[in-house]
């Protein structure tokens, strides 16, 4: 009996010194929060606080380039120092917060200029954390999602070069309360990183750097610290060759199989060119779409103007060759009924004169109809294929270098 007393009043003593132990824990980092006002920043009066600052991209979504904007998953990692949050503790102990804590300390207020939207996500908690160092240190990371502008030249579209400027800058605080930095080189905290193994649909990374020089904006309220991030993206052309290039260049191509088909076939060869130009306008009609629409010329509308350009000269090219077996076929026919004049006249000498006009009416055709239409098409297949190989050569040097 007594032994069980015993037993119970040491399990007793046990569990009061785990609960105690528990409980002072939690009076620690209450204690910590006791009197602090987080709607005052850090050094309140004194110098202002140095805020530095890292951004890695988690994600990048496509980028509608209709819109001229971009999407982007990042964790935006920022650090300063709040000598309110001291504690005693080994230097590598820290005290970790998740959103219901965050929001009972003060963090610095930023914005990002160039948002047209964005959202925290909030599985399985909101993805936002805190950590509070010893020396007052606080570490906070968010995770969010944000659509920003990005003013895109497109005028080599879809051989471009993007640089998108990815803007951060203190809302409330002027420099004199809140100043920005990019975390130094050497630090714990990589100024501008990106998830490894990151697939954007569009485009690729090419190079990212923050911008370390510019640091004051200037507005009536007073001067505020902003950050930049220049990312520079480069579009995957892949996809634009094999859905526009190859195919529009074989449409032309085709155009060119008319010059081998016998003038005299009119239904084959115009129907041929004919095809071959509403093909193309189709095609046009479908990049266009998914193009962004901007007022001057982009490089894919040079290309399939020009194409364009090339099928109709084809055409152009069928209705003169078409154009000359007629007169041809008249002149033979004046020739013919010449002939018949010819045999009039051997009979009545009289009308000499009126023979002599008609003789160089008909040797005035003969000029024109010297040209015969198997030459021009003869012609057509060395010189239209040269012309294009010509073409493309610029175009791509053009447009590549
Ligand atoms: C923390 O620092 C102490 C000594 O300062 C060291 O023994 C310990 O391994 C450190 N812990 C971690 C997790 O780094
Ligand atoms: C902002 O900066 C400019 C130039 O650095 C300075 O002339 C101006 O007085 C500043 N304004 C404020 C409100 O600090
Ligand atoms: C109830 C409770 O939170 N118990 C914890 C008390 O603290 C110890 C460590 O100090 C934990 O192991 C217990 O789970």
């Amino acid at each position: 009996m007594v032994y069980n007393v015993y037993l119970l009043l040491v399990i007793l003593l046990y569990c009061d010194a785990v609960l105690t132990e528990n409980a002072t824990t939690r009076r620690g980092i209450s204690d910590l929060l006791t009197g602090y006002d987080k709607i005052l920043r850090p050094n309140m009066e004194g110098p202002p606080v140095i805020v530095t600052t890292s951004i890695h991209i988690n994600n990048f979504y496509s980028s509608t380039d209709k819109g001229m904007d971009y999407t982007t998953t990042i964790f935006l990692r920022t650090r300063w120092n709040d000598p309110r949050l001291q504690y005693n503790g080994a230097p590598n102990h820290t005290i970790t917060l998740h959103s219901d804590g965050v929001k009972e300390v003060w963090v610095p207020p930023l914005f990002f200029p160039d948002e047209k939207s964005g959202h925290f996500h909030k599985l399985t908690t909101e993805n936002i954390l805190l950590r509070i160092y010893p020396d007052g240190t606080v570490l906070h990371s968010a995770r969010f999602t944000i659509k920003l502008g990005c003013m895109m030249k497109l005028e080599r579209y879809p051989m471009d070069e993007q640089t998108c400027n990815m803007e951060i800058e203190s809302f409330t605080y002027t420099t004199d309360d809140l100043i920005l930095q990019w975390a130094p080189e050497d630090d714990d905290l990589e100024a501008l990183g990106v998830q490894e193994g990151i697939s954007l649909p569009q485009f690729t990374f090419k190079d990212m750097e923050p911008d370390r020089s510019r640091t004051t904006r200037h507005y009536a309220t007073g001067n505020f610290s902003y950050l930049i991030a220049k990312l520079r993206l480069r579009r995957q052309q892949e996809i634009f060759i094999m859905s526009a290039y190859v195919p529009s260049t074989l449409i032309v191509i085709v155009s060119w199989f008319s010059f081998w088909i016998n003038p005299n076939c009119e239904p084959a060869r115009v129907s041929l060119v004919m095809m071959a130009l509403l093909t193309l306008c189709t095609q046009m009609n479908g990049i266009q779409a998914k193009a962004p629409n901007i007022a001057h010329m982009k490089a894919s509308d040079v290309w399939m103007s020009s194409c364009l350009v090339f099928v109709f000269a084809a055409l152009v090219e069928y209705a003169a060759v078409n154009f000359i077996s007629l007169k041809i076929k008249m002149q033979n026919q004046n020739e013919q009924s010449l002939e018949m004049v010819n045999r009039a006249v051997s009979k009545n000498p009289s009308t000499e004169s009126d023979f002599e006009t008609s003789v160089s009416k008909s040797n005035q055709y003969d000029v024109i109809c010297h040209v015969r239409p198997q030459r021009i098409d003869y012609y057509s297949r060395i010189v239209f294929p040269i012309t294009f190989m010509v073409f493309n050569v610029f175009y791509w040097l053009i447009y590549l270098c």
